[in-house]
């Protein structure tokens, strides 16, 4: 029996699956997912162009026959124009935010409202989540998915939820430390935003009540978590998923943390190579692509996430049968390439970390003054880390040089910044602002 920090419950039996008890569920489930899609006119025509429908679905493979959607298909479709059952029947609206524009919308049934609570309930469970616990919900409350979809499987598992929202940081310690919160959800960057800003108030990692974070909804690094987890003194869990697909519930990481499960009992998972759209092997990175198995409102057929991340198919000492997924290491377009080399975020992030003395708040600005591409990354320095020591601030900032240059393989301009100086955000941090022209 592996080792874990703490009992591996599992919430539901179907995730313990064999896999070919798996496969035949997801092939019936994708029959009828085919057909449901067919009641949406987007999908009707993309259907009839690929030449496939229900019936000529015989196994789960055949998935790689479906048509693509990407979020531009959304959009076209604004407002609700992919739903597959009449509104009379929509429980629920969420929207993915967007950062320009009008937002996309997506849409649930009372049932997909049921499944997802039951998704979310799953990875709550696996990492950790019993019914005696107090959960303080720090993800906006609104179209985001983050903090409904939260609450809901919170709720089911029977927890207490403090719908606190996002905002008003020392508010949030006030919460946490008076309530008895043992369980904290929100975004990574959030999470540390937290416990700096309790740090501030004199409270030390064991001074708050947290045991374990449930933290997702944007892109981080295990270099991250081990900073989360030694500032709050909880054990941190990553858990993913994105609005068009259902929400946050899509994958979740169990007790080996080892990857996150993705829920393959209503989801289908491919990992293609984003320029052929051909599978890649098992533990390649490649951009991953989900059909839904399950949702009635709005069936999704092969969604092109963006989101760029490996599979794992080796079994998983926890016994829950699902695929695990690695972190997302970037997306396909949040990539950015400087003087021809393609760079990612967490890239950044993983030197800023190897460096002792500083804070994992940065942002990166990308601007182009002559012909050549120019990075400044700027790196708040920790308090007390801060020194009149002209020697020591330069040693420092040649070590982040050093680090950056290692792992990216470019050469980006470093700026010492004070702490607490760069903007702090209760969502989904910013990291990167390209001024450039475009070509
Ligand atoms: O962020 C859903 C969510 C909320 C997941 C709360 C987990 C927790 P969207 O706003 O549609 O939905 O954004 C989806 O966020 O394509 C990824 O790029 C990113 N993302 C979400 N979770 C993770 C994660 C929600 N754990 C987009 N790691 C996705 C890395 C993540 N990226």
């Amino acid at each position: 029996m592996a080792d874990f920090p703490f009992e591996n419950r599992i919430w539901d039996p179907d995730e313990t699956l064999p896999r070919a008890a798996l496969q035949q569920l997801q092939r019936t489930r994708l029959e009828e997912t085919v057909r449901r899609a067919g009641r949406v006119p987007f999908y009707r025509e993309a259907l009839a162009r690929a030449g496939v429908d229900a019936g000529s679905i015989r196994s789960v493979e055949d998935v790689r026959r479906l048509p693509f959607t990407v979020k531009d298909d959304l959009r076209a479709n604004y407002p609700l124009g992919m739903l597959a059952v009449p509104r009379a029947e929509i429980a629920r609206v969420h929207g993915s935010s967007g950062t320009t524009g009008k937002p996309t919308f997506v849409a649930y049934t009372r049932r997909d409202v049921e499944t997802w609570a039951g998704l979310v309930a799953r990875f709550l469970t696996s990492g950790g989540l019993r019914p005696e616990h107090v959960v303080h919900v720090a993800f906006g409350y609104g179209l985001f998915t983050g903090g409904f979809g939260l609450h809901y499987g919170i709720e089911r598992v029977g927890a207490a939820v403090v719908p606190a929202a996002g905002g008003n940081t020392p508010r949030q310690v006030m919460l946490i430390r008076d309530l008895g919160a043992e369980v904290l959800v929100c975004t990574p960057s959030y999470a540390l935003h937290i416990a700096e800003v309790a740090r501030e108030q004199g409270l030390s990692p064991g001074e708050l009540p947290l045991r374990f974070g449930h933290f997702g909804g944007e892109p981080w690094t295990e270099e991250m978590r081990v900073e989360i987890e030694l500032q709050l003194g909880i054990l941190a869990f990553n858990n993913y998923g994105l609005s068009e697909v259902i929400g946050p519930g899509v994958a979740g990481e169990c007790p080996a943390r080892g990857g996150m499960h993705v829920q393959e009992d209503h989801f289908v998972v491919e990992c293609l190579d984003p320029v052929t759209l051909e599978p890649v092997a098992d533990g390649d990175v490649g951009e991953l692509v989900f059909t839904s198995l399950t949702k009635e409102a709005l069936p999704i057929l092969r969604y092109r996430t963006r989101d760029l991340a490996a599979l794992d198919r080796s079994p998983c000492p926890c016994g829950r049968t699902g695929v695990r997924m690695g972190r997302v290491v970037g997306r396909s377009d949040d990539m950015f390439i400087v003087r021809g080399v393609n760079v990612f975020p967490s890239q950044v992030e993983e030197a800023l970390l190897r460096v002792e003395g500083t804070a994992p708040h940065y942002l990166i600005e990308i601007s182009r003054p002559g012909s050549l591409d120019e990075v400044v990354v700027k790196v708040e320095i920790r308090p007390g880390e801060f020194s009149d020591e002209m020697r020591q601030m330069i040693a420092l900032h040649e070590r982040i040089d050093r680090e950056i240059h290692a792992v990216t393989g470019i050469r980006m301009r470093v700026e010492l910044v004070a702490p607490g100086s760069i903007e702090r955000s209760a969502g989904k941090a910013k990291r990167v602002v390209d001024n450039r022209k475009p070509a």
